[in-house]
C-alpha cells in the first residue's frame, strides 16, 4: 500500500542539507508581587513597569500561553524561571507548570533558571543534576543553564580540567548533550579600538565597535568572559545547544543582534538559538538569512499577539529559508 511520507522540512543547497529553522517561543516565568507565578517580559531584563513602585508585568499564565503557542505551530517552548537564584530549593510550582504543560504540549520543553548545586535550609546539598533530573520527570525535555555555566566556563578556563563536577558535564553525562542548553546573557561593552581588550571586538551598527560581556543573576553582575569564550568552553564540557540572548536588544523590537549571532555560530559548533530583538517576521528573515543561526526564539511579540508564530514561519518560508509550518 501506498504510504503518505510528510514531506521534509530538509532541503538541499550546494550540497549541503539545510535543517528546518525551529522557531520558539520563550516565556520568562516569576512570581508577581502576590505570589502568582506568571508570564513575565522585560525590557533590557527590567520585568517591573516603569512607574514609580511598577510592578511585574504579567503577560499571561504559563500553561496556557505554551499551550497557545505549541497550537499555534511552535517548534519548541522555553520556560526560563527568571528568579530562581533568589531561593534554595527547586521550585515546586515550576515543576507543576511543565506537568500541567506536558499534558497537552507535545513539543519538546526547556526549562531554564536554578540549574546549579545548591543546599538547602535543612543544609541538605543538592546537585545540579538531581535538579535538572525533577525537570526532566516532570515532563521537561531540555535543561538551560546560565548563571552556573558561566562559572564552569571560568572554571574549566583556568584548570583546563573536566573533572566531571560541572553542571555541565554532570548533566550531559547523564541525559546527553542534546538535553543541555546553554542561555547566554550577553551585554555589550563598546569600545573606541580592539586593544581596550583581550576580548572579541565586532564592529556593529553605526561604524560602532564593541565586545560581548558575559553577566549573571539576570544580568545583574558582569564577569571577565566573553559570550564566544563562554559558548567554547561550555561545549567543551558537553553543552549541546546554545540560548544566545542579548540584553541590550531584549525587548527593543529593533532585530536580531547580528553580528553577535554571526561570530556565535563562527565560534561554536553547536547549534545557535538566535534570541532577544524580534519585533517583526522580517527580522527571523533578516537573522536567518545574515547567520546559519538554528532557530530563532521570541517572547514578547508573541506574547503581546503582535505577531503570530504562523506569521513567522510564513515570512522565513516564503523568503525560501526551511522552516515547519
Ligand atoms: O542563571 O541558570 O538561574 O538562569 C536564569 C535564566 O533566566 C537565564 O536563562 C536568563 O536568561 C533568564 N533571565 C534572568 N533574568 C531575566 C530577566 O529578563 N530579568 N530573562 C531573564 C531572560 C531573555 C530571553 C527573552 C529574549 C527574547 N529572558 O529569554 O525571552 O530576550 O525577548 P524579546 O523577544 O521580547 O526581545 P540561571
Amino acid at each position: 500500500t501506498m504510504v503518505d511520507v510528510p514531506v521534509c522540512p530538509q532541503i538541499s543547497c550546494e550540497g549541503r542539507t539545510l535543517l528546518a529553522k525551529r522557531i520558539i517561543a520563550c516565556l520568562d516565568v516569576r512570581e508577581n508581587d502576590s505570589g502568582d507565578l506568571v508570564v513575565t517580559k522585560g525590557d533590557q531584563y527590567d520585568v517591573r513597569e516603569k512607574q514609580e513602585g511598577g510592578e511585574v508585568r504579567n503577560l499571561g499564565k504559563p500553561v496556557e500561553l505554551a499551550r497557545r503557542y505549541s497550537d499555534d505551530g511552535a517548534d519548541e517552548v522555553t520556560f526560563l524561571n527568571i528568579t530562581s537564584f533568589r531561593g534554595d530549593v527547586v521550585d515546586a510550582p515550576m515543576l507543576r507548570v511543565l506537568e500541567l504543560t506536558s499534558e497537552h504540549v507535545f513539543v519538546p520543553l526547556c526549562i531554564g533558571g536554578g540549574i546549579r548545586d545548591y543546599t538547602d535550609s535543612k543544609g541538605v546539598t543538592h546537585s545540579a543534576l538531581d535538579v535538572a533530573t525533577s525537570y526532566f520527570r516532570s515532563g521537561a525535555d531540555k535543561v538551560s543553564i546560565g548563571s552556573d555555566a558561566v562559572y564552569a566556563a571560568e572554571k574549566y578556563r583556568s584548570t583546563g580540567v573536566k573533572d566531571g563536577s560541572s553542571c555541565i558535564e554532570q548533566i550531559s553525562n547523564v541525559y546527553g548533550r542534546q538535553a543541555v542548553v546553554i542561555s547566554v546573557d550577553p551585554k555589550r561593552v563598546y569600545v573606541n579600538s580592539k586593544d581596550e581588550t583581550s576580548h572579541t571586538v565586532l564592529e556593529v551598527e553605526d561604524g560602532k565597535q564593541c565586545w560581548w560581556q558575559c553577566t549573571v543573576k539576570g544580568g545583574r553582575e558582569v564577569r571577565d568572559l566573553d559570550a564566544f569564550e563562554l559558548a567554547q568552553a561550555c561545549e567543551a564540557l558537553g553543552a549541546g545547544e546554545i540560548l544566545l540572548n542579548c540584553i541590550d536588544k531584549d525587548g527593543q523590537n529593533n532585530g536580531f543582534d547580528i553580528a553577535l549571532i554571526k561570530q556565535m555560530k563562527a565560534s561554536v559548533s553547536i547549534p545557535v538559538i538566535a534570541s532577544s530583538g524580534a519585533g517583526k517576521p522580517q527580522h527571523f528573515v533578516d537573522v536567518f538569512q545574515a547567520t546559519n543561526a538554528d532557530a530563532g526564539l521570541a517572547a514578547g511579540i508573541f506574547h503581546r499577539r503582535e505577531v503570530g508564530i504562523d506569521q513567522v514561519k510564513a515570512a522565513v518560508s516564503s523568503s525560501g529559508i526551511p522552516c515547519r509550518e
